[in-house]
C-alpha cells in the first residue's frame, strides 16, 4: 500500500533524514517548532537582562570584558533563533508581540534575581550548564535550520560555562566570606536551575510527539538526572554543598537519587508569578518601544537606498 504523506515525513525522521524550509511537514510539526525555537529565542533575549545587570559592578576590567562578551553571545543565539523560527513561516514581529503580550513563555530561570557578584558565577556554571546538556543533543534535532544554529550556540556556551566555573573555583578559593557567597548563591539557584528542564515527563505534555519527531532527543527527566550527575561532582570539588538532603549516589542506577523539585513554585513561574517576571517582561517592553525611532530610521534609509537603485 502507498504511504501517506505523514507516514513518509515519519520514515525520513526514523531515517534520521533531515527536515529543511522547503519540504513537506505536518502542520503540528511547524508548530510545534514555532513555539519551541521562539521560546528558545524569547529565553535567550531575557536571559541578558538577569546578568546585564552587573555589567556596571563588575569586580574588575577582565570580568567586566567577559560579562559583555558573554551577554553579546546571547543576542546572537537570540538572533539565529529567531531567523531559524522564520524559514518556518512565523514573522519575527509576530514573535515579539506574543512575548510582550505575555503569550510566548520564555525559560522561567530568568524570572529570579542576581543578588551578588556570585550569581554570575553560578549562572554560568549552573543555568549555561543545563543549557548545554539540553542544546547538544539538539544539534541532533530533526529540523536541519534548527540543529545547524545549535552547534555555534553550544560552542559559546562552552565559553559560558568555563568561565562561570571560574568565578565559582576564585571564590570558593578566596576568603571565607567569598567562599560563602559562593554557597549562598548556589543554595538559591540549583532548584529553579532544576526547573529548566521542564515538568516530569509523566506531566510534560509535548515530550511524547516531540521524541517520535525527534524535535527532543532526550525526555526532560533523563536531562535532568545527567545534570544533576554532572554537577555533584564539580560542587564537591568547589568543595559546596548541593542544598539537597535526599541526594545520594545510588549505586544500581549509577546515578544519584535527588528530592523532588517544588512544582507548584515552578507551574506559579512559568504563569508569569515569578520573583521577576513582571520586571523583564517590562524591560522588553520597554526597549521594544524606545527603539521604534531605530526602526522607522532603518526603514526610511532601506527605502531611500531602493528609490536610488542600490538593491
Ligand atoms: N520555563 O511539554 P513540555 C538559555 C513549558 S537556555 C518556562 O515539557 P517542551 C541559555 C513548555 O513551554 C533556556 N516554560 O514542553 C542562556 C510548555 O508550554 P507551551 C532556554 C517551560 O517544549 C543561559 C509546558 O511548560 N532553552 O536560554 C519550562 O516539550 C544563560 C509543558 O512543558 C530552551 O528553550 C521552563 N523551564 O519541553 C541564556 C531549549 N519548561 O509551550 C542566557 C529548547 C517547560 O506548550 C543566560 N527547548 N515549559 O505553552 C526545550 O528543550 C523544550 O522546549 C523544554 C520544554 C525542555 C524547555
Amino acid at each position: 500500500a502507498e504511504l501517506t504523506q505523514e507516514e513518509q515525513f515519519q520514515t525520513r525522521i526514523d531515517a534520521d533524514v533531515r527536515i529543511e524550509p522547503k519540504d513537506w511537514m505536518p502542520e503540528a510539526y511547524r508548530k510545534t517548532l514555532i513555539r519551541q525555537i521562539s521560546q528558545h529565542a524569547h529565553s535567550e533575549i531575557v536571559g541578558m537582562l538577569p546578568e546585564g545587570n552587573w555589567i556596571t559592578r563588575a569586580p574588575s576590567l577582565k570580568r567586566k570584558a567577559i560579562l559583555l562578551a558573554k551577554v553579546q553571545d546571547e543576542a546572537g543565539h537570540g538572533l539565529y533563533l529567531y531567523s531559524a523560527a522564520e524559514t518556518l513561516g512565523a514573522s519575527r514581529d509576530q514573535m515579539l508581540a506574543d512575548l510582550h503580550s505575555g503569550k510566548a513563555k520564555y525559560s522561567s530561570i530568568f524570572n529570579y534575581p542576581t543578588l551578588s557578584w556570585a550569581d554570575m558565577g553560578t549562572i554560568g556554571w549552573l543555568v549555561d550548564g543545563a543549557a548545554i546538556l539540553n542544546q547538544v543533543p539538539l544539534c541532533r534535532t530533526s529540523y536541519g535550520p534548527y540543529a545547524r544554529a545549535m552547534v555555534r550556540v553550544c560552542k559559546e556556551e562552552s565559553f559560558h560555562q568555563r568561565q562561570g566555573f571560574e568565578i565559582m573555583q576564585t571564590l570558593s578559593e578566596g576568603t571565607p566570606e567569598q567562599k560563602q557567597m559562593a554557597q549562598e548563591a548556589l543554595n538559591r539557584w540549583w532548584w529553579p536551575t532544576l526547573m529548566m528542564f521542564g515538568p516530569k515527563d509523566a506531566d510534560s505534555p509535548n515530550t511524547e510527539q516531540s521524541m517520535k519527531w525527534r524535535i527532543k532527543r532526550f525526555t526532560n527527566d533523563e536531562l535532568r538526572q545527567k545534570f544533576v550527575d554532572m554537577m555533584v561532582p564539580q560542587a564537591e570539588f568547589l568543595g559546596l554543598t548541593v542544598p539537597d538532603e535526599k541526594l545520594r549516589w545510588n549505586e544500581a542506577k549509577q546515578g544519584y537519587d535527588f528530592g523532588e523539585v517544588d512544582w507548584a513554585e515552578f507551574w506559579d513561574v512559568v504563569k508569569g508569578n515569578g520573583p521577576c517576571s513582571r520586571e523583564r517582561l517590562q524591560a522588553r517592553v520597554d526597549a521594544w518601544n524606545e527603539g521604534e525611532w531605530v526602526r522607522e530610521a532603518a526603514l526610511a534609509h532601506a527605502a531611500k537606498r531602493s528609490a536610488r537603485g542600490k538593491v
